[in-house]
């Protein structure tokens, strides 16, 4: 209609409806599937299991393989996926190799070794059912709404070019118009589809769970919500200016994996494809799915939960891979098997950044610098925006404001920090700019449908892209960070990738066409959600290769992708300086996380806007504990670096950062372990009481680490903050006040401006440092504290890991420290969790803090391996029952015991 087409006219990003290939899949209805397998085609080998299904009405055949229905004129983003071996890590696993347990006219039933799995395979319609231990898990097309659409050759009356767009004129023509087959408008922009129609959809039904997560990103809460019809979640990486809150657009980056929780078992869907994708969710009770023949099958049945999820990608392939758990760790691994874990971070950009659009020149960075040490507030990292470059020509500086861009850092560099500075990947159009002149006679630019250069208008005006989905692009771009040919950067210099879904200012919802063609002719509405993600991953390994492979990169992204953790780290993007965002940032972050991206936060203060000084100051508090720390503010914005509030609120504030640079330690090994085990830094409550339902919703607390429960406070002026410590079996300690806490469930804990409740789960160990310094490298030789909090058997157990900070030697030649420390039986033992490695530190653990001490001891004894013993002092609170022993001079590098 034409209020509709108005409508087009003014919104500047799409409804679902307003999407062609959601209208022609929507046509779909659930009910019988149109695909029929062919069991008598199947082919089980070691590695995959083949057959091949037919579609009833137009006869096309394809074939199901394991894990996939596979067409192999499509596109499949392979960088993605980091192993060769895909087949190790999905459904079928080697050592659960499938045999052919059961088959009967039209059913196929196959079993792994171990029988721990069976797939079911019903020929008509198709359908496939995962069984685990007697359990249905999931099953796929079970309300039929496998959808495929096959390349076909136009029809030869209507070519698909720009020209002939307005000749449709007799009712079937628009008809197909209106199905976008062969082309697609969106207010004045037409988009062609030179290959015709190529979505792809499936659904799988997740049984007996009703919450779901994941799918980042939105402005959404932790659990999924059902979606309607035409409020579709959307993974479409878009560039959206003060995006609303509650929102099921999507916004920077897409991760198209979602995980299913119930109490005894978590499941995983990552659906592997980057073009735009748009996921429905519906939960409802269904009678009890009995697998079929089971015994219980006849037994009364009782209603339960079961949630359908209804994936819907405009192009590529189906390539989608269940993750059967059972537990949310065994998710994280199986999906890191598939894209890799988080790149280990150099220790400083653990640190504080501070970061604003913009920092003016080098006498308002030497200021800003200086007003740290003024204040005696630590950071590590300073930024620069685009203001810093020559008329947006990244990789170079503005001549007037940034003299001398070494010297600067030459500055900061003796005071021990970093600098950051952004790098877009939109290319003035400039032919006495290197970069463009080279790249342009290279033929590194995305094209138009035409074979143009694409040009679009962003930051410097007219600008190209660069094709980072080129694999000679991405070299030569990371290239251009070797010092030589950075003028003026340095080794303390690192990188902000920015604008990177790409954003296209008056492009069609501010990005680019999607039939801009890509390196081998794709196009560019295959590769979409992948932008940000090439555009990383080449500036982080250039940054790698200008150190010759020594040191560790730091690259913050805003677009990103499944995968993108192993190239550094992403933040929110541009929310605005109101108590919502700082609330939903809670939610929005766990979300990234548990979708492999450990490294991540939100913009300190909100970027748009100006925060009254206690929601900034609520924002330190909460940004102290979450992974990615940088305070950041619009150009609009006023100035507010942390000391122009107030003594008092500098004084917080202070005291916020502080704390998080005595936490470093713990924060470090929990990168460790995210690197190497892909445990999420930022958790859900749920993932850490995966029994207790109550917290499955929670998401205005957190678990930071599995030691750590962390309730930003989000509302103004606020008095006491309803906080809920689970798990009936758990003691909570208070992380300041060292005490225990009486009582479990939901509290009302009272709050003051000075902090935020923090709790430490009893049976951990927390490894601090005893203060904090100007930096993380001004910190190296600061003593350790030990925060033991016992549990109900008088038990703890943590771990501390500690390399050199910046390098590659951790990896090369095994130089790091992986230390663990229990306390059983009144006795606290240092000991080695990793023996192949090694590094040497003069560092020692000054003080131990026992939470939860019965009684006063009588005498207390520290001996190392080596058989010297000694006396501790220490003092006993009998008010909180914390034991505190101090002078301890303990080797962090060496084994030893307390003895109380
Ligand atoms: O549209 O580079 O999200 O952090 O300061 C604004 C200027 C472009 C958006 C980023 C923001 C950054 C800003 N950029």
């Amino acid at each position: 209609s034409s209020v509709q087409d108005e409508a087009v006219g003014k919104s500047t990003f799409k409804e679902c409806n307003q999407i062609a290939f959601y209208r022609r899949q929507k046509l779909l209805h659930p009910g019988k599937s149109w695909y029929r397998a062919l069991l008598d085609s199947v082919m089980l080998s070691d590695e995959n299991v083949k057959f091949q299904i037919i579609h009833e009405e137009n006869k096309v055949l394809r074939f199901f393989s394991g894990r996939y229905l596979r067409y192999d004129a499509k596109y499949q983003p392979k960088d993605v996926l980091t192993s060769q071996y895909l087949f190790d890590n999905l459904i079928l696993r080697k050592e659960n190799r499938l045999f052919i347990s059961q088959k009967e006219a039209g059913i196929l039933v196959m079993s792994s070794v171990n029988e721990d799995y069976k797939l079911q395979v019903t020929a008509n319609p198709f359908q496939i059912e995962l069984q685990s231990k007697g359990e249905t898990v999931l099953s796929m097309n079970s309300n039929g709404l496998l959808y495929f659409e096959h390349l076909q050759a136009p029809p030869s009356d209507r070519k698909p070019t720009a020209e002939n767009e307005d000749a449709a004129s007799d009712s079937s023509k628009e008809e197909q118009e209106n199905l976008g087959l062969w082309q697609e408008k969106f207010g004045s922009f037409l988009d062609i589809k030179a290959h015709g129609p190529s979505s792809v959809g499936m659904d799988i039904s997740l049984h007996g769970f009703d919450h779901v997560y994941g799918i980042p990103q939105h402005t959404e809460a932790l659990l999924l919500k059902n979606t309607s019809d035409g409020d579709a979640y959307r993974l479409y990486n878009l560039d959206i200016f003060g995006h609303k809150i509650h929102d099921k657009i999507g916004i920077y980056g897409s991760v198209p994996l979602l995980l299913a929780h119930k109490p005894n078992r978590t499941s995983g869907i990552f659906w592997l494809n980057s073009s735009e994708t748009l996921v429905d969710i519906s939960t409802k009770a269904v009678a009890e799915h009995m697998p079929s023949g089971s015994a219980a099958e006849s037994a009364k049945q009782r209603a339960v939960p079961l949630t359908d999820v209804r994936w819907m990608s405009e192009s590529g392939i189906i390539d989608v891979f269940l993750l059967m758990g059972p537990t949310a760790f065994d998710i994280f691994k199986q999906f890191a098997q598939l894209t890799g874990t988080q790149a280990l971070p150099p220790l400083f950009s653990l640190g504080y950044h501070q970061c604003r659009w913009n920092y003016e020149d080098e006498q308002d960075v030497k200021a800003v610098d200086a007003g740290f040490d003024e204040h005696d507030i630590p950071y590590d990292v300073i930024w620069l925006d685009i203001e810093h470059t020559d008329g947006k020509r990244y990789f170079t500086w503005d001549k007037k404001k940034f003299q001398n861009p070494r010297k600067m850092q030459e500055h900061l560099r003796k005071k021990k920090r970093k600098l950051v500075v952004i790098v877009d990947p939109h290319i003035k159009v400039d032919p006495t700019y290197t970069l463009y002149s080279q790249a342009k006679d290279k033929g590194y630019f995305v094209k138009d449908r035409n074979g143009q250069d694409f040009e679009g208008i962003c930051w410097p005006g007219s600008s190209c892209y660069l094709d980072f989905t080129n694999p000679e692009v991405r070299r030569w771009y990371g290239d251009q960070f070797a010092f030589k040919t950075y003028k003026g950067s340095t080794n303390i210099l690192f990188v902000w990738n920015d604008m990177n879904e790409p954003s296209v200012f008056k492009g069609a919802e501010l990005t680019m066409q999607k039939d801009a063609v890509h390196y081998n002719n794709w196009e560019h509405r295959e590769v979409h959600n992948l932008y940000g993600f090439y555009q990383q991953m080449a500036t982080a390994e250039g940054l790698i290769r200008r150190s010759s492979g020594k040191e560790r990169p730091f690259v913050l992204t805003r677009s990103f992708f499944a995968g993108s953790q192993k190239y550094g780290a992403v933040w929110t993007g541009d929310n605005t300086a109101e108590w919502g965002y700082l609330k939903i940032s809670i939610p929005m972050l766990l979300t990234i996380s548990m979708a492999g991206i450990s490294f991540c936060g939100a913009d300190v203060g909100g970027f748009i806007g100006d925060p009254e000084p206690e929601l900034l100051v609520r924002w330190y508090q909460a940004g102290a504990y979450q992974p990615f720390f940088r305070g950041h503010s619009n150009m609009k914005s006023k100035r507010r670096e942390p000391w122009l509030f107030g003594e008092k609120n500098t004084q917080i504030i202070r005291e916020a950062i502080r704390e998080r640079y005595v936490l470093l330690p713990y924060l470090y090994t929990l990168f460790y372990r995210a690197h190497t085990a892909a445990e999420p830094v930022m958790r859900p409550l749920w993932i850490e009481f995966p029994g207790k339902t109550e917290t499955f919703g929670v998401e205005n607390e957190y678990m930071l680490g599995n030691a750590l429960l962390v309730h930003p406070v989000t509302e103004r002026e606020a008095k006491a903050a309803s906080v809920l410590l689970p798990g009936s079996e758990e003691i909570w300690y208070d992380f300041r006040k060292l005490k225990r806490m009486e009582d479990l469930g939901t509290l009302k804990i009272p709050v003051t401006l000075e902090n935020i409740p923090v709790f430490q789960r009893g049976g951990t160990v927390i490894p601090l440092k005893t203060r904090a310094g100007k930096s993380t490298e001004w910190m190296i030789d600061i003593s350790y504290e030990l925060h033991v909090a016992l549990d109900k058997e008088a038990c703890a157990i943590g771990e501390l890991y500690l390399d050199d900070g910046h390098s590659f030697q951790y990896l090369h030649k095994k130089q790091f420290l992986y230390r663990k420390f229990s306390f059983y039986k009144n006795v606290l033992s240092s000991s080695c969790t990793d023996e192949s490695g090694q590094y040497h530190t003069t560092c020692v653990v000054e003080r131990v803090i026992v939470l939860g001490f019965g009684q006063q001891p009588t005498f207390v004894t520290a001996c190392s391996k080596d058989g010297k013993e000694k006396e501790v002092v220490f003092t006993y609170d009998t008010k909180t029952s914390a034991l505190t022993l101090e002078n301890l001079a303990l080797s962090v590098d060496a084994d030893w015991e307390i003895c109380i």
